[in-house]
């Protein structure tokens, strides 16, 4: 599976629950990404320059980041990708890496939220976290990256018959519960 929406509209969030509803592990390139640059690696000094300003990672790096992972043995049973991909050539190279694993795309969640609510819960995320990629300079970056690389891969899912657009509005368990709900129809394959 995957999960997908603007910056802020609660994939993390929803990922996590999903996870723990279905058993399977949630990986989240973000965090990945995040906690290597606080454990000062190798892979957080070559990511930190793109995060802080808000620009997606190169996506040679990216994908090996995600290779690696789904190399793991908790992936065999199904797992729920968080951010990832987030241009044509992740999606490329996801399809590569499935396809030699014998795995296969279900369900591509699609959390629909309007620009107001996603900057609104961004700015609250700012005063909580104070992550480096929040301020409101940054934010606004990340939308517009959205929008140009990644907005566009939705329709590349749904020509498959695997997208499943879910009401991203509401609280974190009604969002919860709508996204179990589509996880658990089948997917669409086109005739
Ligand atoms: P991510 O970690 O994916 O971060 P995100 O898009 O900001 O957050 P998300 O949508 O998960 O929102 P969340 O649940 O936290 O990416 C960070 C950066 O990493 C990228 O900008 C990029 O630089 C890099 N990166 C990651 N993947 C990459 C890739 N594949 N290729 C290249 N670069 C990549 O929710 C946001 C806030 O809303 C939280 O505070 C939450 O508590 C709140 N919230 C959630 N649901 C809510 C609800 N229903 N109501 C109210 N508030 C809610």
């Amino acid at each position: 599976m995957l999960i997908m929406g603007p910056p802020g509209a609660g994939k993390g969030t929803q990922a996590e629950l999903v996870a723990k509803r279905f058993a399977v592990p949630a990986i989240s390139t973000g965090d990945i990404f995040r906690s290597n640059i606080a454990n000062e690696t190798d892979l957080g000094r070559r990511v930190k320059p793109y995060l802080g300003p808000g620009l997606y990672v190169p996506d040679e790096l990216t994908n090996e980041v995600v290779r690696d992972r789904l190399s793991q043995a908790d992936v065999a049973d199904g797992f729920l990708l968080d951010g990832y991909p987030r241009t044509l050539a992740q999606v490329d190279f996801l399809d590569k890496v499935l396809a030699e694993q014998g795995h296969e795309l279900d369900h591509v969640i699609v959390l629909k939220v309007d620009v107001d609510e996603v900057v609104k819960r961004l700015h609250q995320r700012a005063l909580k976290e104070g992550r480096e990629d929040d301020t409101p300079e940054t934010i606004r970056k990340r939308q517009e990256v959205y929008l140009e690389q990644t907005d566009p891969l939705i329709a590349v899912y749904r020509e498959r018959g695997l997208v499943f657009e879910v009401d991203g509005l509401g609280s974190v368990e009604e969002v919860q519960r709508r996204v179990a709900d589509a996880i658990e129809q089948p997917p669409q394959p086109p005739n």
